[in-house]
């Protein structure tokens, strides 16, 4: 049975903008594991409902049905210990939990200020309230107020990117040599930011933005081919 992966759409089927969703793309293809893509939107619950939970990612893979972007992680990584790795073993999987959480706390947190109202503007009509409303509830304040300070919000993330910078200086990728788990966590973001907004989030020359364009090069025909900017 092909493994299905329940992604976030926009009003394009083929516009996919969830950072958690990017990151298992980026993993399923890494363990080279044909997949199908199945599109779901917010007010589309019913696609997710045979999960028992209302958020993707969400994976099946044969009988299994898995929730949660690490648990999907570590779970293809267990079913198919003979395809390339995504963790480089236990310290590895271990040291990745930190990607997650910075990656979920700092980079979304910044980020979501940049993005929040594309977002909205590239949603499906029927989806627009619910983001509204459930993402209002979340910032304490209206859309707009959230977004009002684009360019604080722009310096916020060039400078908590710091880290980064100065590992992706030295080596090629977060894995080192070529790309792991953590490459993707952070990664997801930046497809979040690629596939509704029109900001340039980086300077050309920043490391980040070279390893950004490495890991877009990387990226199988069927993502490179899904809805972005640049
Ligand atoms: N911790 C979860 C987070 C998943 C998550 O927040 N998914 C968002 C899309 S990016 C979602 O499905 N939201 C549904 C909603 O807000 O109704 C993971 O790592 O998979």
């Amino acid at each position: 049975m092909a493994i299905k992966l329940y992604e976030l759409a926009a009003a394009e089927d083929d516009r996919r903008f969830s950072p958690y969703c990017w990151r298992i793309r980026f993993a399923l293809e890494h363990k080279q594991l044909s997949f199908e893509a199945v599109a779901c939107r917010f007010t589309e619950k019913e696609v997710i409902a045979f999960s028992g939970q209302d958020k993707v990612p969400v994976l099946a893979d044969g009988d299994d049905v898995i929730v949660d972007s690490w648990n999907i992680a570590c779970h293809l990584e267990r079913t198919y210990p003979d395809r390339p790795s995504l963790f480089g073993g236990s310290a590895g999987q271990a040291l990745s939990r930190f990607y997650v959480d910075w990656t979920a706390t700092q980079l979304h947190g910044t980020l979501i200020r940049l993005l929040a109202s594309d977002i909205h503007a590239h949603l499906h009509e029927k989806d627009r309230i619910y983001f509204r409303k459930s993402r209002e509830k979340q910032f304490g304040t209206t859309l707009e107020e959230f977004c009002s300070n684009q360019a604080e919000a722009l310096l916020e993330l060039r400078h908590i990117l710091t880290p980064l910078r100065r590992t992706l200086k030295i080596q090629p990728y977060l894995g080192g040599d070529s790309p792991l788990y953590p490459d993707y966590a952070v990664m997801g973001a930046f497809m979040w930011a690629r596939s509704v907004s029109q900001v340039p989030l980086l300077e050309p020359n920043d490391p980040v933005a070279l390893w950004r364009s490495r890991m877009l090069s990387r990226l199988s025909d069927d993502s490179g081919r899904l809805k972005h900017y640049d």
